[in-house]
């Protein structure tokens, strides 16, 4: 079986997020965030779940560490709860939060696994919700003496750092389309949230390299190629407008080109915006959120078709289509398309040039079960991650200094509005024994760590 061999050094991990795998939801001094609020909020989660248990990660961390060790994973990327570190969001720190994540940190380096934290993916304080939440430039400040708080403990120890787990999720996805806490429809509060989100990113960079000598800080973004549905004129304009929306609104600003002058004028003449425009920017802003980074985070899950229907669809967002048959697609209602993960990156590199990149998440959600031995044949995952894969092959092929892989998920876990119905993960979680097994696809992850290489076939 031929196979496919990587860079010497490449970086193989897995990846989570606090909110969906920790649970202690209540536990030794941690605050409410705004997913505490919204999915105990009814009709926001479809099975009506939350996670208030999940995985039970904070009691079990050390048991996953070891498993994480057994796989032969090289770096893992977790994320930093605010309110375990700030329950009020600003002010009293509560070090039995900090203690959580230095046990985490020192168990991960003598495992051998190379930490990557991320500050923000998504578990706001609600504290900081009450007072306005993102779209309040106050929320930018609180973030960066979190930002200070966290790694003046852990900077010693961890030396790779995730500002924002993708922005468009934290303004977007949260204030216009209304999907995630806090659950908004409200373009103007949405626009308003990404600036302090990138702000918040920008003033951070320098406070980390401050407190983690030698730290290499950067940004997690979720990017989708946009292709038009047909080649007419108006769809082409449809392709560029959800591109604006979804990838350069956050790729140009932190690369220095602030934000694209024809979303701005879009956003104006939708009336998303006052003719002055995206007021909430002020002198220095867009310096600070160009702050430069050492790598760029990619998040890459599927394309997106788009037509010229501007008319909005029933959550909000510009109407797009999917030209993959149904089999194609995984149980999100994702369609496959391995080639956008090449596409993706081959773009970012040549239009912007981060110093490095890392796939900080891919992954695909199959509910496969145990079967009667006990065994977890999750093929269509495992297929699923060779093509991606080899699609990031190809793209080292082409020149793009991509450096790492990191498979969402390490574990099922909680998937936001979706509950605990998709499942992610690697692993399998039996939500009532929390017993965890490797499916497949991690048993062959792990041959593909040990050889550095993966098969084609
Ligand atoms: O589960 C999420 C994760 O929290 C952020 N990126 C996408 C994943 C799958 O939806």
């Amino acid at each position: 079986m031929p196979n496919v061999s990587f860079p010497e050094g490449f970086l193989w991990g897995s990846a989570t997020s606090a909110y969906q795998i920790e649970g202690a939801a209540r536990e030794d001094g941690r605050g409410e965030s705004i997913w505490d609020r919204f999915s105990a909020t009814p009709g926001k989660v479809q099975d009506g779940s939350s996670g208030e248990i999940a995985c039970d990660h904070y009691h079990r961390f050390a048991e996953d560490v070891r498993m994480m060790k057994g796989l032969g994973l090289s770096a893992y990327r977790f994320s930093i709860a605010w309110p375990r570190i700030l329950p009020g969001g600003r002010g009293a720190v509560n070090a039995r939060g900090l203690d959580f994540y230095s046990r985490l940190v020192d168990a991960l380096l003598e495992a051998g696994i190379q930490p990557f934290a991320t500050l923000f993916h998504w578990d706001l304080p609600q504290a900081l919700q009450d007072e306005g939440g993102w779209p309040s430039r106050a929320t930018a400040e609180a973030f960066v003496d979190y930002a200070d708080v966290v790694t003046r403990a852990l900077g010693d120890r961890v030396k790779d750092w995730i500002t924002h787990n993708e922005p468009w999720c934290t303004s977007m996805l949260s204030h216009q389309v209304g999907l995630h806490a806090p659950g908004l429809k409200d373009w103007g509060l949405a626009l308003a949230a990404s600036h302090h989100v990138l702000l918040s990113h920008g003033l951070a960079v320098p406070v980390i390299r401050g407190n983690s000598a030698g730290a290499r800080v950067g940004i997690t973004l979720n990017l989708s190629p946009v292709v038009p549905a047909s080649p007419s004129p108006a769809d082409h304009e449809a392709c560029r407008n959800f591109d604006g929306y979804f990838n350069r609104w956050f790729l140009d600003p932190v690369h220095g080109r602030g934000y694209p002058a024809d979303m701005i004028a879009d956003h104006i003449a939708d009336g998303h915006l006052p003719p002055e425009g995206l007021t909430v920017v002020k002198a220095g802003d867009l310096a600070a959120i160009a702050a430069p980074c050492d790598f760029l985070g990619v998040n890459y899950y599927n394309r997106v078709v788009s037509r010229s229907d501007k008319v909005l669809d029933a959550q909000n967002q510009p109407r797009t289509v999917e030209l993959a048959p149904k089999e194609e697609w995984t149980e999100m209602g994702w369609e496959e398309y391995p080639e956008g993960l090449n596409q993706v990156l081959n773009r970012v590199h040549l239009v912007y040039g981060p110093r490095r990149i890392y796939v900080t998440e891919n992954g695909a959600s199959y509910g496969t079960a145990p079967d009667a031995d006990g065994r977890i044949p999750d093929e269509r995952r495992l297929r699923f991650l060779r093509e991606h894969f080899l699609a990031a092959r190809r793209a080292i092929d082409a020149g793009v200094p991509l450096h790492g892989f990191f498979v969402w998920s390490l574990l099922d876990n909680f998937e936001w509005d979706r509950g605990y119905g998709q499942r992610f993960g690697i692993v399998w979680v039996d939500y009532e024994t929390q017993v965890r097994i490797p499916k497949d696809s991690a048993l062959w992850y792990s041959r593909v760590i040990a050889t550095n290489s993966v098969d084609t076939v």
